[in-house]
């Protein structure tokens, strides 16, 4: 590698308010890889083909994005599969760049899963990939690129390379008359450098004091010298389905029917809610994997490429906004509008009760949790602004290197044993935590004990505790990563090996 990250940061001119956005280079994805197991000799048409390619996105009448698109559309397609039914998959990289598309949530391979730090081969510029795997678990997943973005925005998941994953489980059952499936995704992002808005809708709203201490005094040290809060991303517009609201074919129904609402956050880095008024969801999984007690709740809470699956029973007519919670993100675009049959007119949106989002809701009761062979401590930190303006994220004080290289793995799994990561957010953000190509139980929530949920990835709450467990059942190098596309950049990244 000819230059470093930080190199390529500064030349590349990167300041808030910069317009300008630098070229796509290879340089923010690791080596340049000309060999992808690409597939020469192919007799037979794949199940499904994907072309990466930049394509305009009209999300609003005359309002046209340029972004970079699975078939040109958005979101991408939604592929069906079914558990345990090999499919093959052609991959055609119409771009300038290597890519990587990840299967986010599947218990795939590390040729397949899609991260280069596990060494999955990159889908070459303007060459092809062809994979073939077996599908699981069942449920709602979801496929994306695992590119790293950096500085530049017109890359990684602040693009439009995302898609729904369903899997129909062999027994698949059907207590529902409608499904409808909901792409929550953000445009046109800039920079900002305000700090994030303090968001709290987590509970248990236990804060550890000891990590708000070290995180609030680490704030204060770095404010003292004079530096300003490190980059947030923030969007002009906001879409479900592609769609602003109010511009996309609203969702019909009938009344005395049951929706089920397959609902995937697509977004690069922005936690989403989710509420219809004068109607409850019954949420029966979360990440697609079933919940032990299906619940009903007014509102959704997910972090990005976190899903849920709801019903809602259909029994109160009228044209309504399915949208978020956040009156600005809603107004510029995050909704859909849901319409009986026979009603007409705007959309109403009422804002719902104060409602606080509790995992430990879907968990089973009573249930006492499988002792872990072994114990992970993980402690995440921020340290501000410290990264050309963008703040670099630490695991236990390490930051994943973001030059391109693959760093040695931290952590060292055994198969057939049973983890426990405990896990202690030093910094006051909110942080959806991802495991590749494994599922965890969600086992403690800011020191609410839980069993049964199963989850890949989950929000921890700023100075908050939670502990997850994990079965290394999938051999081969695995990411852990925190899912927000600044957070994952700059270092909140770290490697497990089996041994
Ligand atoms: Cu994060």
């Amino acid at each position: 590698m000819s230059k470093t990250r930080r190199e390529f940061l500064k030349t590349a001119g990167v300041a808030a308010g910069c317009a300008v956005l630098p070229p796509r280079i290879d340089l923010l994805r690791g080596p340049a890889l000309a060999s992808g197991r690409a597939s020469d000799g192919q007799s037979s048409a794949a199940d499904y083909t994907l072309h990466i390619k930049v394509s305009p996105i009209e999300i609003a009448p005359k309002r046209i994005v340029s972004t970079t698109t699975y078939n040109g559309q958005f979101p991408g397609p939604l592929l069906r599969f079914k558990e345990g039914r090999a499919v093959t998959v052609d991959i055609f990289n119409n771009t300038d760049t290597p890519e990587q598309l990840h299967w986010h949530g599947q218990r795939v391979s590390t040729d397949v899963d899609g991260a280069s730090e596990e060494g999955t081969p990159f889908i070459p510029a303007h060459g092809q990939r062809r994979i073939t795997f077996t599908p699981g678990p069942a449920g709602l997943r979801l496929y994306h690129t695992h590119n790293r973005a950096g500085a530049n925005l017109a890359e990684g998941q602040y693009n439009g390379e995302v898609g729904a994953v369903y899997i129909e489980s062999r027994d698949e059952a059907g207590a529902h008359d409608r499904e409808v499936f909901l792409m929550l995704k953000e445009f046109e992002p800039k920079f900002s450098r305000g700090g994030d808005m303090d968001q709290d809708f987590l509970a248990p709203a236990a804060k550890n004091k000891a990590l708000k201490d070290a995180g609030e005094a680490a704030m204060k040290v770095s404010l003292a010298k004079g530096t300003p809060k490190g980059y947030e991303v923030e969007y002009g517009a906001f879409t479900i389905n592609g769609r602003m609201l109010g511009h996309g074919d609203p969702v019909k129904v009938k009344s005395g029917e049951r929706v089920l609402f397959h609902v995937v956050n697509g977004s690069a880095t922005e936690l989403r809610s989710l509420a219809l008024p004068g109607h409850s969801f019954r949420v029966i999984a979360l990440d697609g994997n079933p919940v032990p007690k299906a619940a009903t709740v007014p509102v959704l809470w997910l972090g990005p490429a976190e899903r849920i699956s709801a019903t809602v029973e259909m029994n109160h007519p009228g044209v309504w906004v399915l949208g978020d919670l956040d009156n600005d993100d809603r107004q510029h675009g995050m909704g859909i509008a849901v319409e009986y049959a026979g009603r007409s007119g705007k959309p109403v949106w009422l804002p719902p009760a104060k409602f606080m989002w509790n995992y430990a809701r879907f968990a089973k009761a009573g249930t006492k949790a499988a002792e872990p062979d072994q114990f992970f401590d993980m402690t995440f930190a921020k340290d501000n602004a410290s990264e050309d303006g963008f703040n670099r994220w630490t695991i236990n004080g390490a930051a994943y290197p973001m030059t391109g290289e693959t760093a040695p793995a931290a952590f060292h799994l055994t198969e057939g044993k049973r983890y426990r990561i405990r896990m202690k957010n030093a910094s006051d953000d909110i942080h959806p935590v991802h495991l590749h190509r494994h599922s965890f139980e969600l086992m403690s929530v800011a020191g609410e004990r839980t069993a049964g949920v199963y989850k890949d990835v989950m929000m921890l709450g700023g100075y908050e505790e939670a502990e997850i467990d994990f079965v290394a059942d999938n051999p081969g190098l695995t990411l852990f990563h925190c899912h927000q596309q600044l957070h994952m950049d700059y270092g909140f990244m770290t490697l497990m090996a089996y041994v």
